[in-house]
């Protein structure tokens, strides 16, 4: 099919700190996705209707590491050929995808937007707890660049991170409309919807006041000037939200991810 995208579900919540449900995101984001309630086009002009090839969901039930499973569907997804965006699962997902995706595209930038930098190198002595995963994917190097965008929750401990890892950092209080990133690789987008304030997506986890709207996430994505070769979309949980107002959030950012990919990848055609 010309112009394809892969959709995965990651129905996981097992390593968040505070609340469950992100693992009951992805039914709920493909129904919003699916409606006919909403348009089927992206911003930048593509049809969405017929282009998404769905995996279904990642079966956890499936004695083994959930962590070897996750890394080994993605990346029979990404074999396929198509981009892929993966939805739901709380943040600690994002380590094995990327190490699936890093794989297949050696030289990576990541484009992390989120409250949160999520780089504790330990927290409730679990390794791969969601407050952890970009420890782990800087550690094992699975990106050339990580550019954090959103974040209002920086401790000293973060910062030390950052250095340690060269880790580039826009916080909420320097986001700006004109923000143009210089992007020289294919990219992964990491979409944590704690990243909007919680007047746009009040279904997560961690509800942190000072986020971006809606408007300045979807221009920021579409602003992306390179290949994007696949993303997450993570951290809704639909325990915490009020009439699928986050899981229609999280459809439209998948769509309009869909156009970017579409714009620019080789792959998508
Ligand atoms: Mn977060």
């Amino acid at each position: 099919m010309a112009g394809a995208i892969s959709l995965l579900g990651i129905p996981h919540d097992e390593n968040s700190s505070y609340l469950r449900g992100a693992a009951k995101a992805p039914a709920l984001i493909r129904r919003e996705l699916h409606s006919d309630a909403y348009s089927s086009w992206s911003e930048t002009g593509f049809d969405l209707t017929g282009r998404f090839v769905d995996h279904g969901d990642i079966d956890f039930a499936q004695p083994g590491d959930p962590w070897e499973r996750i890394e080994s569907e993605v990346g029979r997804a990404l074999d396929v050929g198509h981009p892929l965006i993966s939805l739901g699962g709380d943040h600690a997902i994002s380590w094995p995808v990327l190490r699936a995706v890093r794989r297949r595209h050696p030289d990576l930038t990541i484009v992390h937007i989120d409250a949160h930098p999520d780089i504790y190198h330990t927290y409730d002595d679990n390794p791969r707890s969601h407050t952890s995963p970009f420890a782990r994917v800087m550690e094992e190097q699975l990106a050339s660049r990580l550019i954090q965008i959103g974040l209002r929750t920086v401790n000293d401990h973060h910062r030390d991170q950052f250095r340690r890892f060269g880790v580039e950092v826009v916080e909420a209080a320097r986001f700006h409309e004109a923000l143009r990133l210089d992007l020289k690789t294919p990219v992964y987008i990491s979409m944590d919807l704690d990243g909007l304030d919680p007047a746009f997506a009040p279904g997560v986890s961690h509800r942190e006041p000072g986020g971006l709207s809606t408007r300045q996430v979807i221009n920021l994505i579409q602003s992306i000037n390179q290949t994007v070769v696949a993303a997450d979309i993570v951290e809704y949980n639909p325990d915490q939200d009020f009439s699928n107002v986050t899981a229609l959030v999280a459809a439209k950012l998948t769509k309009e991810i869909a156009g970017v990919m579409l714009r620019t990848s080789p792959m998508a055609n």
